[in-house]
């Protein structure tokens, strides 16, 4: 290259970033850990779709998986919850300031065990949040425990044996009322990434529940939830495509294998049949979807509901546009007058 030669940058996305500008502190989890996968994915869908670092809130609980936003999107706010309490967080963060993408990211233990009740309200709402539980079966933060996604008849390295039943958590977040429903394998990246991409566009509760492996409790022969076992069982149900609002929409597809969903930005989310003839919008068709797959064993992935018409939690709440945190004191405090009324009321 000559003295003259200009020097490539890196490549930006529509607003001007890089994707350096979307990372965050050095991982601590342990190599080949399937979190790790999915914070990589979360880094390239933030950059891909151009999300302002400023305007995310990254939430979480505890556990391995819930210190992963740690690791993306340093200039982003953040808040670490109690171990299962995000959905408490992420709702106070989404009403008080809409103008925040709130994204969560919690582990299937912090979600579907000690924060089941959170977990519950939050997907009834359709609060506008981005909800992605790293699911690999296991306590992983404090020596692999059997979480209540772990399925039944799984084993644990020690040779204990899972007599119960999980609790598919995708399956109860349609049932409740959540608007966007997928479930990703943290080793397939192109999914992921898609679908993650989706859920960015999508104003409403988008839960993805991210088979992620724990190398370390979890991977091994026995286990439901090892990388062996998934990518011989990984069943999609349907093959994603997204077209961001910001690309040319104008792409070919065929109609006859193919339902388009647009999305509340403007994108388009085209799911394409691959072998079962079901309609991704039909809420019931979805519940029936996942409720004989666990009958039969399978492992689906996709996305398996998708409505964009439902109101989100801060729709019915008519809150202004300008947002609740940003509102000066001479709006949000009553007058003295006001006040001394009140106070005369409950004499
Ligand atoms: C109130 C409370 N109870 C228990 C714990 C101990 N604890 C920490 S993390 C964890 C489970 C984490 O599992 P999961 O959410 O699946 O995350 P992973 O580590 O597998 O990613 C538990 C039980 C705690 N920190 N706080
Ligand atoms: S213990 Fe398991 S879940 Fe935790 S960082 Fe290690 S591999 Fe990941
Ligand atoms: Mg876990």
């Amino acid at each position: 290259m000559s003295a003259s030669t200009p020097v490539p940058g890196p490549k930006t996305n529509h607003i001007g970033l890089s994707v350096i500008d979307y990372r965050g502190g050095k991982t601590t989890l342990c190599a080949g850990c399937g979190h790790n996968a999915i914070t990589e994915r979360i880094i390239d869908a933030l950059f891909e779709m151009g999300i302002e670092p400023e305007n995310l809130a990254k939430l979480s609980g505890i556990g391995c998986s819930s210190k992963s936003p740690a690791y993306f999107v340093n200039r982003a706010h953040g808040f670490n919850s109690v171990h299962g309490r995000m959905p408490s967080i992420a709702t106070g963060v989404a009403l008080a300031n809409r103008k925040l993408l709130a994204l969560g990211v919690t582990g299937d233990g912090d979600t579907a065990s000690i924060g089941i009740g959170q977990f519950v309200h939050l997907m009834r709402r359709n609060l506008p949040v981005i909800y992605v539980i790293e699911d690999n079966g296991v306590y992983g933060l404090t020596k692999g425990q059997f979480s209540a996604t772990a399925d039944i008849g799984a084993k644990l390295k020690t040779g204990v044996i899972n007599d119960l039943p999980a609790i598919d958590t995708c399956l109860m977040a349609i049932e409740l009322g959540a608007t966007f429903v997928a479930r990703s394998f943290s080793g397939d990246k192109k999914q992921l990434l898609t679908v993650l991409k989706a859920a960015l566009a999508h104003r409403g509760t988008a839960m993805i529940d991210v088979i992620s492996p724990c190398v370390t409790f979890n991977d091994h022969e026995g286990s439901t939830k090892s990388y062996k076992y998934f990518k011989e069982h990984e069943e999609p149900v349907n093959e994603i495509g997204f077209v961001p609002y910001f690309e040319n929409i104008d792409v070919d597809y065929d109609p006859g294998t193919t339902t388009t969903v647009r999305m509340h930005d403007g994108s388009e989310l085209r799911l394409r049949k691959i072998s079962r003839d079901y309609d991704p919008t039909d809420r019931l068709a979805a519940l029936n979807l996942l409720a004989s797959s666990h009958e039969k064993g399978e492992m689906l992935t996709g996305v398996f509901y998708v409505n964009t018409h439902a109101p989100s939690f801060t729709d019915l709440l008519n809150l202004t546009d300008e947002p609740l945190a940003r509102l000066p004191e001479a709006v949000v405090r009553p007058s003295r007058k006001a006040l001394d009324e009140i106070m005369e009321a409950l004499r």
